[in-house]
């Protein structure tokens, strides 16, 4: 990595800053920034840093089983690759980098419409490992329904429709650095894939936004009918939209605000979790994203009903330490981290972790 310190002996506290030597300032400001005053941004970690956890004493934990079923497929932990688009500027080993990385490790990924490398060429180096397509509704339809019909063909296990993007949220770090989101940025899976919206347009006395913002629930119905993959709804933040989505036959729920990156002043995703589980039950599995760094932010999330947890900014950053081999290292180091603090926590699988691994969970 750097001349004094190699990938093997990297620490999880160290990936943000050495990664943030090595990715261009203006794809440096794209990744770190939020929306708005950041507020959102800050939200999510600081609700994570409030938890506290109960260190338990003499439980037999001499063996640990940290696998996750997600959707049926059995992966080897609770924590998941979230999309994010434009990997090829963080790293030239891209969103296949990652993917070469998941499978190794058998953790789940999931794959933007934005990204670099094409989900056909992802899904080759992922074989058999499962990974989910994410879907940003297009202008035109049917360009939506041909991604869902490539990503059914190449054998992804779901498709993930983020909601929350009817347009992109004001993001003044990425506007100052200079990253554009447009044509400048090469799309893997085609020239006529669109990213979202940059800003309303006025028109008159109202301002506008493209077509696939005037979509509603319905959306999911129509998506339904065009593949037989279960559907991930991204970007829910209350019990309402969830119950939503699982009236229009969503299987899973993915608790998020982008990473503080949309509606700046939404809530924290964990402050938002135990009542989205409440709301849905058993009727689908809830993964929550937005913050998680560290093995006690899986445990704190699994302990408040979440199935898994998606990781996004910290498997960039270990993308731009070393390519494939530093997302290996992240997720070697984040599994291990995770087995030591259940076994802190007195508590030996996965299944185990309730709300009673909390000491306040509100
Ligand atoms: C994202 N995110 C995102 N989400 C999505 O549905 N489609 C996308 O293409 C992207 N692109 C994207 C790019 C970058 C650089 C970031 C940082 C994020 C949001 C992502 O899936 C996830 O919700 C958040 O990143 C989770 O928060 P943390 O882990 O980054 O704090
Ligand atoms: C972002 C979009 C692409 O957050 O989801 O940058």
């Amino acid at each position: 990595v750097d001349d004094w310190r190699r990938l093997e002996d990297l620490t999880l506290s160290e990936f943000e800053s050495v990664a943030s030597k090595r990715v261009q300032e203006r794809v440096w400001a794209y990744i770190q920034g939020g929306s708005g005053e950041e507020r959102t941004l800050r939200a999510n970690r600081e609700a994570f840093l409030r938890r506290t956890v109960r260190p338990r004493a003499l439980v037999d934990v001499s063996e640990l089983d940290l696998r996750t079923p997600f959707l049926g497929h059995t992966t080897a932990a609770p924590f998941f690759v979230s999309p994010m688009a434009y990997q090829a500027e963080v790293h030239p080993d891209g969103e296949v980098g990652v993917a070469r990385a998941a499978r190794d490790h058998g953790i789940l990924a999931s794959y933007s419409t934005l990204s670099s490398n094409s989900l056909e060429d992802i899904a080759t180096v992922s074989r058999s490992t499962p990974r989910w397509f994410q879907l940003y509704l297009q202008p035109d339809p049917l360009v939506g329904e041909r991604l869902v019909q490539r990503a059914e063909a190449a054998e992804y296990s779901a498709v993930v429709l983020t909601v929350d993007t009817p347009v992109l949220g004001v993001r003044d770090r990425q506007t100052i650095g200079g990253f554009a989101m447009d044509s400048s940025v090469p799309i893997g899976n085609g020239g006529e894939v669109l990213p979202p919206a940059r800003a309303p347009a006025q028109q008159g006395n109202v301002y506008r936004l493209r077509d696939e913002a005037s979509q509603t629930w319905g959306v999911i119905d129509r998506l339904r009918s065009h593949t037989k993959l279960p559907i991930v709804v991204k970007g829910i933040l209350s019990a309402e939209d969830a119950r939503q989505a699982l009236a229009h036959g969503a299987k899973g729920i993915l608790v998020s605000n982008h990473g503080g990156r949309q509606l700046d002043g939404a809530p924290a995703t964990l402050d938002v979790l135990p009542e989205v589980v409440t709301a849905v039950g058993k009727d689908a599995e809830v993964y929550v994203d937005g913050g998680a760094r560290r093995g006690t932010d899986i445990l704190i999330a699994l302990a408040l009903g979440a199935r898994g947890v998606g990781i996004g900014r910290p498997v960039l950053w270990a993308l731009a330490v070393g390519g494939a081999d530093g997302v290996r290292r992240y997720f070697e180091l984040l599994k291990v981290e995770l087995a030591t603090v259940m076994a802190l926590a007195g508590v030996r699988s996965v299944a185990e972790i309730d709300r009673d691994v909390l000491r306040d969970p509100g």
